[in-house]
């Protein structure tokens, strides 16, 4: 119980520290042309729970204490994942007009609106990045990182494997290509940008690009689960579409109890691996516990 409590406060605090980065970085609800500005911090602000974020900045932590530098490159993968969020939810994609318990972005201020602050997310990201205050060299080391990510090699094919294999014959090689492309490297991203800045050794990389992949994974299979197990009300999106839409889960492929099963040894071996960093892991040790546990 005080673990848990110990964890939302952190996770809060992060949080808020992100927030304050993407406010001031993003433009004044109310500078024209308002209607874009008022649509992008519609979604980023209506409250996510900042998983990704807070993943890199505990990872960067087992490293340095550092905030400011980590916080802005967290800040940035938030705004690319916020983009995702509200393309997704397009009706010519994922048609879905519930997010983070609020109205989608679309239902709010239309599809053609969405399109752009979607848009305009994705390139204020990498303009924040540009404006991180740090090596030239490290910059476009980690510019290229999240540049690959968004293309073709990365979300997007995710994406369009989603959306050609939807209603398809089920295999688990092409479950594991949608998951890894649109959710797991986003993950992966975080451990592996906070061992850049951290200039982290090779045997800490390989086994924080393990722990990236494993994270992700599980927060996918609940994700998978909680489709199907959650409760609207407390995830703040619709529930039971995977399985109206044929989308390829993991409960699709496994069943839910293997999916419960395989979802529990990855974070067993995730926190064996952070557990090498004894007590600097503790945020990571609880990280871990919550994804796993998560009802939203
Ligand atoms: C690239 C055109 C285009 C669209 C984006 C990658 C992608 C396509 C969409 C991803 C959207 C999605 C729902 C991915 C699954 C990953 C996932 C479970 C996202 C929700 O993450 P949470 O629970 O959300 O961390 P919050 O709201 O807390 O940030």
């Amino acid at each position: 119980m005080k673990h848990r409590m110990l964890f939302k406060r952190d996770l809060k605090e992060k949080n808020e520290l992100v927030n304050i980065v993407l406010d001031r970085f993003l433009p004044r609800k109310d500078e024209y042309p308002k209607q874009i500005h008022k649509a992008m911090r519609h979604t980023l602000f209506a409250g996510g729970k900042r998983i990704r974020p807070y993943l890199m900045i505990r990872t960067y932590n087992l490293f340095s204490e550092e905030v400011e530098e980590i916080t802005e490159l967290a800040a940035a993968l938030e705004l690319i994942h916020t983009y995702t969020l509200i393309h997704d939810d397009l009706p010519e994609i994922d048609n879905d007009d519930t997010r983070r318990g609020k109205p989608a972005c679309h239902v709010l201020y239309g599809s053609d609106l969405a399109l752009l602050a979607g848009d305009a997310l994705l390139v204020n990201a990498i303009e924040l990045l540009y404006m991180i205050d740090i090596k030239d060299s490290l910059k476009l080391k980690i510019i290229k990182e999240y540049v690959s990510l968004c293309g073709d090699k990365g979300l997007i094919a995710g994406q369009m494997a989603d959306i050609l294999n939807e209603g398809e014959q089920v295999s688990p090689e092409m479950l594991e290509f949608i998951h890894l492309n649109k959710t797991v490297k986003l993950f992966q991203l975080c451990t592996r940008v906070a061992c850049y800045l951290a200039s982290a050794g090779a045997e800490d990389y390989k086994r924080l690009e393990r722990y990236g992949y494993l994270f992700g994974m599980v927060f996918q299979i609940i994700d998978d689960i909680l489709d199907i197990e959650g409760e609207k009300n407390s995830l703040g999106k619709s529930i039971g579409k995977d399985e109206k839409s044929r989308k390829l889960t993991y409960p699709a492929v496994y069943g839910l109890e293997r999916s419960k099963d395989q979802a529990q040894k990855m974070i067993e071996e995730a926190n064996e691996i952070v557990s090498h960093y004894g007590e600097k892991a503790l945020h990571l040790e609880l990280l871990n516990n919550f994804i796993v546990t998560r009802k939203l």
